[in-house]
């Protein structure tokens, strides 16, 4: 950073006291939208107040790599929000929490274990195409009739995360399902990305029916957990994790110099390594996020498929072409099926489930083309914006996967496309999440034709958002393909270990 005194000041929005710049970011537009448009007039790179907060926003790749990568640690605080304390006990999570030393062990910990049976082993794959055929069952009973695609894509995701973290998988019905999707969507609703209590501290002393809500999913969530680790306490062996649970408590450092003791050790033992309350808190956010994210991004895929028929029959072509009806796709696959990954990568590019990404919070001071940024100030990074920015893409509000290929249909991917974030940050749950949506993707399309229900607009593509970019409700018909009209579950999987 090449920065003196006399930078030229960042243009800041006008702010009151305790309102901060409330005015300029009031209307129905959604944050990322706004904040866009925001820069029209004040540059790419502005400050305002959100709250009390001094908050820099970035629109632009360029300073989004200074910020991200090429001084990335300088930025990898997160800041504080009465909301996130709440839901990780005071930061003792991978996302919310600040940069210290016991967070990057931590982190390393949990990609270790994402690792040693997620990604590598065939495990994972098996969970996944498990769900996938589940979900293909409950899809083809709909016959014909208009069917809301959410339910039965949350149900799939939450199976698959339910096998990874806990070894649990659940029949439809099952009450303990039933209780986890209704405590998670009630943390959605409350924890809203920018929300006010967390952009007004001061909100949490008045009574707060949000805040009240959200204490009440926490308290069924940690019911949950808390039966889960007992559990996997009695059974653990010692042998190969079971699961992301079991590889987290192997992994606890706080505990295990009190174990080794023979006795409980006194809590000071347990501060500075990861204790329970961190296998906990991870546990939960991996839940969460697994969940989140994994079915907006196929509820968006879906959506902008009926609003793109000749998409959804190109990607039917690769799949007959490459993989057949006679057994289900595999990773193994992957290599060969360019035009499919194209299309979720472009889904991901068009609307990014996570727009702002996280705050981010400069640990010391630092700058920002050439501008210089004081220890403590919040950066928002506007995914949104970089990803429709005429600059890198060409008719960037245009979906189409093509500009993932290249002349010979092989895959190109531009720097600025960063739907996982990049730098120290950067998303844990990447090549999970890579994974399951390509496994999802595949094995629906490989089966089903999806198209507009009769007589129903078409889903509305500007979403609405929440703690992540979602599409609203729609509803769509799902007809099986040639040669998948019959029963499903009958189909040859194949060896996959
Ligand atoms: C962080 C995207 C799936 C776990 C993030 C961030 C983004 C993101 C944009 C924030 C980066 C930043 O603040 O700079 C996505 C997308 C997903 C996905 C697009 C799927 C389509 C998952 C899954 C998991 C996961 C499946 C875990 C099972 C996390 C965690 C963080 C994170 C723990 C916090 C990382 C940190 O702060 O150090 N993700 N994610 N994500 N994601 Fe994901
Ligand atoms: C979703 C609701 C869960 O009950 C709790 C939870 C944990 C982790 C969060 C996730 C929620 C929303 C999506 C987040 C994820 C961490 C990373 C991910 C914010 C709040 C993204 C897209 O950044």
């Amino acid at each position: 950073g090449h920065h003196s005194p006399s930078d030229p000041p960042l243009p800041c929005l006008p702010s009151l006291p305790l309102l901060g710049s409330l005015m300029s970011l009031r209307g129905d537009q959604p944050l990322h939208l706004r904040l866009r448009e925001l820069g029209t007039r004040y540059g790419p790179l502005y400050a305002l107040y959100l709250g009390p907060y001094y908050t820099v926003v970035v629109n632009s790749y360029q300073h989004a790599r200074e910020v991200l990568l090429v001084r990335g640690k300088e930025f990898a605080g997160r800041p504080k929000m009465v909301t996130t304390e709440l839901l990780t006990r005071g930061g003792k999570d991978i996302a919310f929490s600040d940069y210290t030393p016991l967070w990057k062990s931590h982190r390393r910990l949990v990609q270790n274990s994402f690792t040693r049976f997620g990604e590598g082993t065939g495990r994972l794959q098996n969970i996944v195409l498990e769900a996938v055929e589940v979900l293909c069952c409950d899809l083809q009973a709909s016959r014909g009739q208009a069917v809301d695609p959410g339910p039965p894509l949350m149900r799939a995701v939450t199976n698959v995360v339910c096998s990874l973290v806990f070894s649990s998988t659940y029949q439809p019905g099952d009450p303990e399902l039933t209780s986890v999707m209704e405590y998670n969507e009630g943390i959605v609703q409350t924890i809203v990305n920018g929300g006010l209590v967390d952009i007004y501290p001061w909100l949490r002393f008045f009574p707060n029916p949000t805040l009240d809500r959200l204490k009440d999913c926490i308290k069924v969530r940690d019911t949950l957990l808390n039966k889960k680790l007992e559990e996997h306490k009695v059974s653990l062996s010692g042998g190969e994790p079971r699961d992301l649970l079991d590889a987290l408590l192997e992994g606890q450092t706080g505990v295990k110099q009190a174990r080794g003791s023979g006795v409980k050790g006194p809590r000071s033992l347990e501060v500075e390594g990861i204790c329970e309350d961190h296998v906990l808190m991870t546990a939960a956010e991996a839940f969460g996020a697994g969940v989140e994210t994994t079915s907006t991004t196929l509820l968006w895929l879906l959506a902008f498929l009926l609003h793109h028929p000749e998409v959804q029959g190109r990607v039917q072509k690769e799949l007959d072409e490459v993989v057949g009806c006679g057994r289900s796709p595999t990773v193994s696959d992957r290599a060969l099926l360019p035009y499919l990954d194209s299309v979720i990568n472009e889904v991901m590019r068009i609307r990014p489930v996570s727009p702002v990404l996280i705050p981010h919070i400069a640990l010391t001071t630092s700058s920002i083309g050439g501008h210089s940024i004081c220890k403590g100030t919040r950066v928002l990074v506007n995914l949104w914006a970089i990803h429709h920015d005429p600059e890198h893409w060409d008719t960037p509000e245009d979906f189409r996967p093509e500009r993932f290929l290249d002349n010979e249909g092989q895959r190109v991917t531009p720097s600025c496309f960063m739907p996982f974030g990049a730098g120290p940050r950067v998303c844990v749950g990447e090549s999970l999440a890579r994974l399951e949506l390509f496994l999802f993707v595949s094995g629906l399309l490989q089966r089903f034709t999806f198209s507009p229900a009769p007589g129903v607009s078409l889903p509305d593509l500007q979403g609405r958002l929440g703690v992540v970019l979602q599409p609203l409700r729609y509803s769509l018909t799902v007809t099986a393909r040639p040669g998948w009209e019959g029963e499903m579950g009958e189909v040859d999987k194949g060896e996959v270990d």
